[in-house]
């Protein structure tokens, strides 16, 4: 598909003060469908008056059940008012998949118009939905370039995988005022308090993986399961990653200890040992080789992505040391980056990423937000609506 299809450059965009709120609204109503609707994107609507009641609304709570619009109008009034508009932060789908097409519903209901704030770059019905809602005299619009932007990164996973066949990928790390990192799950004492692991966890739960180098797990023995209040919610548990060249991966590690809980996978070498992994897979871990031999050392990155993209990942969570964090940003697989910075300096034999290190550059040139005791700076190195293309007006 052609990026710009995203854009759908012929449905026109409003600026009504009331249409832009309510698209607003849709975007925080999607976020209740966050971590349980991965690999679907998290959509939300809402029925408004054209003076901004608002008559109901709904969003996708998980992959297989109904979709936002269908919560939004089986929550509305029988008779749907002629001047009401249907609000969605994604266009409506006109494709069967799980669910019947939303196009259909919004047609049956005489929704008169519709306005979304991001189209959607599966292929299936990406631009259909409001073609089709257009041809049968429904009035539809797109909101303002602002909101476009929003709501696409909002889905920033889901849109990678369809429109470049691989994840979108986050850097998560901890470091010290002077550089130094504290990788896995056991963060050291000096960074990371309570409110920035909490922000963790969440990040993970959002993430269909989480990925770490065998370095850090030979060093830290991670469990990199999704802990604290978002695990409350109901979604399936990250694909926990281990790039391990060599099939190091202890039998007895607490990754290979919780296969039965959460899902491990070893990313390794095309002539990693075979004895190796057939113990891990025993083990319930799950192996997957390079198809090719590789000149370098490590596993490759670009291909480890797209094959993770076929097992329905949409986004990367990297809580790699160092070492790996250099060979994704080596590849320019790194589309944005969570770092925390502590208050107190650690040892410096401690393992660190150079202050000059582009990732550490782009990570400090963000202003940190107060994260309890750290500060957390959150950089979109690679925003996904500059990969969905230009953005018409
Ligand atoms: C919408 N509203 O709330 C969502 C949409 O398998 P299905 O039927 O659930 O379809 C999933 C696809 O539908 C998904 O890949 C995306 O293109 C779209 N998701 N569309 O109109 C929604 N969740
Ligand atoms: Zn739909």
């Amino acid at each position: 598909m052609s990026p710009d299809s995203l854009g759908a450059a012929s449905i026109r965009r409003t600026d009504s003060e009331i249409d832009c709120a309510m698209l607003e609204r849709t975007l925080e109503l999607a976020e209740l469908g966050r971590p349980g609707a991965r690999p679907n994107p998290v959509v939300g609507a809402v029925l408004a008056l054209s003076d901004g009641t608002v008559l109901a609304t709904g969003h996708h709570p998980r992959r297989g059940e109904a979709h936002a619009e269908r919560f939004c109008l089986d929550d509305a009034p029988a008779v749907i008012p002629a001047d009401a508009t249907l609000y969605v932060s994604l266009e409506p789908c006109s494709h069967h998949g799980k669910q019947p097409p939303c196009t259909d519903l919004i047609i049956e209901r005489d929704v008169r118009r519709v306005v979304y704030a991001s189209g959607d770059a599966n292929p299936d019905t990406a631009g259909i939905g409001p073609a089709r809602l257009t041809s049968v005299g429904i009035e539809v619009r797109r909101g303002s370039r602002d909101i476009e932007r929003r709501a696409l990164q909002q889905n920033a996973g889901f849109h990678s995988v369809h429109l470049r066949g691989r994840p979108y990928v986050t850097a998560k790390w901890a470091m010290t005022p002077n550089g130094r990192f504290a990788t896995g799950d056991r963060n050291r004492p000096w960074i990371s308090g309570e409110e920035s692991r909490a922000f963790v966890h969440y990040l993970r739960a959002g993430s269909g993986a989480i990925a770490v180098g065998i370095g850090t797990v030979l060093a830290d023995d991670p469990l990199l399961t999704v802990r604290g209040p978002i695990a409350d919610r109901i979604f399936t548990p990250p694909l926990r990653v281990v790039y391990d060249r060599a099939l190091r991966l202890s039998l007895d590690s607490q990754l290979v200890r919780t296969s039965g809980e959460a899902p491990v996978l070893c990313c390794c070498l095309h002539d990693a040992p075979p004895l190796r992994e057939l113990a891990l897979r025993d083990a319930g871990v799950d192996v997957w080789r390079a198809p090719f031999p590789e000149p370098g050392a490590s596993c490759p990155p670009a291909a480890s992505l797209a094959m993770l993209a076929k097992r329905g990942v949409n986004d990367v969570l990297l809580e790699c040391g160092p070492t790996m964090l250099k060979i994704f940003h080596d590849a320019d697989l790194i589309d944005g980056i969570v770092a925390f910075v502590g208050s107190r300096d650690a040892p410096v034999d401690q393992p660190g990423l150079e202050f000059e290190h582009p990732l550490v550059r782009d990570a400090l040139d963000t202003p940190g937000i107060p994260s309890g005791d750290d500060q957390r700076h959150v950089t979109l190195r690679h925003p996904i609506w500059e990969l969905a293309g230009a953005i018409p007006d």
